[in-house]
Formats: structure tokens, C-alpha cells, sequence
């Protein structure tokens, strides 16, 4: 369903599988369970099309088996309020360390953001990950019906639609990888590479964050699966398949720009920003809000900043960095490794330039609450947004969203999937440069006024017009075989345009 309640194209109810469900289930010591709905651009778009069709979403909320069962009845009742029907799906603890933190973010994620080096390819690991696909396959095929389009999100349940067919579920199946697709080279480093571009094939419809993406996708299937025909351009690839066809698409993930350009206007968040210019005389703040994760190349961004500082002094006492890491996945010893790394260079940073009156870098390692996030989005000349690595990345759109005096300078990594839709009027960096990431800043610091307000205003626009409901309308259309009415060009980013 669009935004303004356009009726949608399917038939049959959605089911929406994630590995998360977008509520959080506690329980209070006398044993009643509490509830406390997710909040963000997806939810927010899918939530109307599951009540529209009386649909269900199915994921982990944090329980192990026996709890699952215990709140079960709650989980019911909980249903009714939300409009659609939520489905738990318990985790024991050895399944949650093999699955979740093993396969799925010490495999699949690292090798997919192209560190090979990061991954711990223990057998266990893939035999939990077929084992919990396996339990949600279960879960999913007791909820669908014929008619019924199931979509799957993301690598941690990429063999859930294999498993339905073994159970005989004939429903529409889509899946949408949120994160990247990774070069054929690095795919077939992966001991169960086979296993898991076939899980993949039999979905119906499988959906990229960009043209990279999928063109990887495509490179890994000519090396393993030669027999599979490609045919056609644009947004939708067709792959034919032992007499079967499916589509391969393209479908930049957004947000839901009212989100932030909305309370980025509210009296609470404005006053926010005045005492933020205010804490900053005279000076431009760089932005920085990144998860702890060494796909998001903090360390490096630090570096570049360093330099920027060194190789451009005037920039000195005229600019701060506000860097915000929020915490994730800290049972990951790695991810302790990086926390400390960061904060060493934050250290030496501020020793090396800190003046009277005057701080390079403010460094936070936490989360704000929305209006405070909205607050930096806005009172930011610049944002940072330097992954090494990204599917998409949503800070980028987030920031040109709350931008509203429209005078923002984007600096975004080449390696991020929203470069593809941004490259023009970004700066675009190669996050590895050093040198090219502290000319950007020194470029995106002494942009004239009226560049800087044509270039946030087009990116403004772009994203206004391509936000979260036109992705899942997008997705849903594709699933249904329905053409986009103007095939709009894709957006393909390519070094050599930059
Ligand atoms: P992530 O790796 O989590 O997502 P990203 O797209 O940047 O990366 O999204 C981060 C989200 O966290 C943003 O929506 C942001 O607002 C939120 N956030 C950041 N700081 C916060 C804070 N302090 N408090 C609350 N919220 C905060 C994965 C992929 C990405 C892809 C997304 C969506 O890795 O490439 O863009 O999924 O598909």
C-alpha cells in the first residue's frame, strides 16, 4: 500500500519473516509479559499493508523455546491490538551463540562486507543455521496458506524458502538481502557456497540493495549454477531455472522522510539545535553516527580527519567532529578489539590538536533518542558517513531528510549501496584514501552556500521520491509480475563517472 492508501497489487495476506520481530517482549518479575513496539522507517511502511491484508509477521523477540510458549497466549491478545498477527519463534541459548552470533555475524556478515579475514567458518555454526532456518520454516508453514506472499528479510534465514518447498508450501516467496552481496571471488571462499546460492533459487523473487549487488549475484551464479539463464535489464533480472523462472531485482532500501523532517521541524528538536550552535560558536560540525562495526571504517574516518586537521590547519578551531558509535553486538570479542582502537585515536587526536576553548572531537559511544539524533542531523554542516562497506546505509538519507535549513554537505562513501542514488550530489570518497577522505572534508567545509543548498535540495528530493513505501510497493509489484508503469533508469554507481 502506498502512503496516502493506495490499494496495493497483492491478493492473498503478507507474511513478513525477519530474524527479529519489531517488538521487544519482557517479563516483569511477577511473571506478566510486557510489550513494547519497534519504531522505524520499515515497520512503519510494512505495518499498513500487513493490517490491510490481515497479515502476519514472524520472528525471534529475544525467548528461548519455553518462553515462546509461555507468552504465546500474550503474543495473541497483542495481535489483535496491532491489527495483524505477530508469531514468535524461540531461540535456545546454544542456538542464539551458533546461529546468530556465529553463523550468521562471525560467516555471513563478515564475508559479505568483504573481511574474510574476520570470519570463523566452524561447521557448527552452518549446521545451527539449518537447523533455526529450519524451526522457522516450521513456524512459517503452519501460518501460510496458498495465496499468501511470504517475504523473508535478510542473510540470517536465506535457506527458509528451500525448506518450505520441502515442506510443500506453494505460497509467492520473496527474499531482500539488506546487506551486500559479495564479489564471486569472496562468495567461494564460503565452505557451503553451493548450498546457499541454491537455498537463494528458490525463492520467486530475490531482491538487492543495488546494481552491485546483484551484479555479484549474478557473477556467483555463472561460476556455480552455469545452467541458469539470465535474461533481460533494468529493474527485474529473470532467471530461468530448471523450468522455473524467478526474478533477480534491484530495490534501494529508504526511510519514511516524515519521520525526520517532521520532528526535525517540532519546537523540542529546534530548540535542540539552537543550543547545539550555541555549544559550537562560530563553528561547522562534522557528523559522524555509525553501530560499532568494522564495516562502518570508523577507525579510518578518524584518520582522514586527522590529516584533514593537519594537511588544512585553517580548519583548526573552526570545525568539531561529533562522533557518535552506538553499541552493537558486544558479544563479539572483535567488536571490544575495534571499541578500543577507536577510543585510542579519539585520544591521540584530542592530544594532538585540543586548543583552550576549542575540542576537535566529541566522541559519544551510545545511543540518543530519536530527537536528540534528529537535532545532530539537523545543526550538522557536514555528515561523515564513511563505511568501508554498506548495503545501503540509512544515516546518509536519514541526515539529508532532517536537513531543513537545506545546507548540509553529504560526504559518502563509494562503498555505501546509497551512493548509487546519491553520486551526484555527495561527495563522494573512496574510504581506504586517507588523503581523498581529508580533501572532502576541507572541500565539503569551504563549499559555497548556494552549491551546498542545490545539491542537499536534489538529494532531498530524490529521497522524498523514492522513500520506504515506494520500496515496498516496488518489491510487492515485482513479486506480482506487475511492470514498473515508467521504467525508470536504475541507478548504477561507477568509479570512473566520480
Ligand atoms: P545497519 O548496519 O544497522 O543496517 P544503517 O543503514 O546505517 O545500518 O542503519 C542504522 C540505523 O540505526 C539508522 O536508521 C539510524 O537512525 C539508527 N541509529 C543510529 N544511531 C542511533 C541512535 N543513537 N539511536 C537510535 N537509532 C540509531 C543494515 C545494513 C544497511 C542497510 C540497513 C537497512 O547494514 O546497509 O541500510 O540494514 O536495509
Amino acid at each position: 500500500m502506498g502512503k496516502d492508501g493506495e490499494t496495493g497489487s497483492t491478493d492473498g495476506r503478507l507474511i513478513v519473516v525477519s530474524n527479529r520481530l519489531p517488538l521487544v517482549l519482557s517479563q516483569a518479575s511477577g511473571g506478566a509479559w510486557h510489550l513494547e513496539r519497534g519504531s522505524g522507517g520499515l515497520v512503519t511502511a510494512i505495518e499498513p499493508v500487513l493490517k490491510d491484508t490481515q497479515g502476519v509477521w514472524i520472528g525471534w523477540p529475544g525467548l528461548t523455546p519455553e518462553q515462546i510458549r509461555d507468552a504465546d497466549e500474550f503474543l495473541d491478545q497483542k495481535s489483535d491490538e496491532l491489527g495483524y498477527r505477530v508469531r514468535g519463534v524461540g531461540l535456545s541459548p546454544k542456538q542464539q551463540d551458533d546461529f546468530y552470533l556465529g553463523f550468521a555475524n562471525q560467516i555471513i556478515w563478515p564475508l559479505f562486507h568483504d573481511f574474510p579475514t574476520q570470519c570463523n567458518f566452524d561447521p557448527t555454526f552452518w549446521h545451527a543455521y539449518q537447523e533455526v532456518n529450519h524451526r522457522f520454516a516450521e513456524v512459517v508453514a503452519d501460518e501460510a496458506r496458498d495465496g499468501d506472499f511470504i517475504w523473508v528479510h535478510d542473510y540470517h534465514l536465506m535457506s527458509v524458502a528451500e525448506e518450505l518447498h520441502e515442506k510443500g508450501v506453494k505460497s509467492r516467496l520473496g527474499f531482500f538481502l539488506h546487506i551486500p552481496f559479495p564479489s564471486r571471488d569472496l562468495f567461494l571462499k564460503l565452505p557451503w557456497r553451493r548450498e546457499v546460492l541454491e537455498a537463494l533459487l528458490h525463492y520467486d523473487l530475490i531482491g538487492f540493495q543495488s546494481d552491485r549487488d546483484r551484479t555479484n549475484f549474478v557473477h556467483c551464479l555463472q561460476a556455480l549454477r552455469p545452467d541458469v539463464k539470465v535474461e533481460g535489464r533494468g529493474r527485474v533480472l529473470k532467471l530461468e531455472v530448471q523450468g522455473r523462472t524467478l526474478g533477480a531485482g534491484v530495490f534501494p532500501i529508504s526511510i519514511d522522510v516524515d519521520e525526520f523532517a517532521g520532528p526535525a521541524r517540532s519546537p523540542q528538536v529546534s530548540e535542540r539545535v539552537a543550543r547545539l550552535w550555541t555549544e559550537f560558536p562560530g563553528r561547522k560540525v562534522i557528523l559522524g553516527v555509525d553501530r560499532l562495526d568494522y564495516s562502518k571504517g570508523i577507525p579510518h574516518k578518524l584518520e582522514g580527519y586527522r590529516l584533514a586537521l593537519s594537511r588544512y590547519p585553517e580548519l583548526q578551531e573552526k570545525v568539531s567532529l561529533v562522533q557518535l558509535v552506538v553499541p552493537s553486538r558486544e558479544d563479539i570479542p572483535e567488536y571490544h578489539r575495534m571499541k578500543r582502537e577507536i577510543e585510542r585515536l579519539v585520544g591521540q587526536i584530542s592530544g594532538e590538536f585540543t586548543r583552550p576553548g576549542w575540542v576537535p572531537i566529541h566522541y559519544q559511544y551510545g545511543r540518543w533518542d530519536r530527537p536528540e539524533l534528529i537535532a545532530h542531523y539537523r545543526a550538522a554542516s557536514v555528515a561523515l558517513v564513511t563505511p568501508l562497506k554498506d548495503g545501503m546505509n540509512l544515516v546518509a538519507k536519514e541526515f539529508c531528510s532532517a536537513s531543513l535549513e537545506g545546507n548540509g554537505v553529504l560526504i559518502l562513501s563509494e562503498h555505501a549501496g546509497a551512493t548509487a542514488q546519491l553520486q551526484e550530489d555527495a561527495i563522494l570518497v573512496n574510504p581506504y584514501d586517507v588523503e581523498g577522505v581529508a580533501e572532502a572534508i576541507h572541500r565539503a567545509c569551504t563549499m559555497p552556500d548556494r552549491e551546498r543548498k542545490d545539491r542537499m535540495q536534489r538529494m532531498r528530493r530524490k529521497i522524498q521520491n523514492e522513500d520506504i513505501y515506494w520500496w515496498v510497493d516496488c518489491f510487492r509489484n515485482a513479486a506480482n509480475g506487475v511492470e514498473e508503469a515508467e521504467a525508470l533508469p536504475l541507478d548504477v554507481y561507477l568509479p570512473s563517472r566520480a
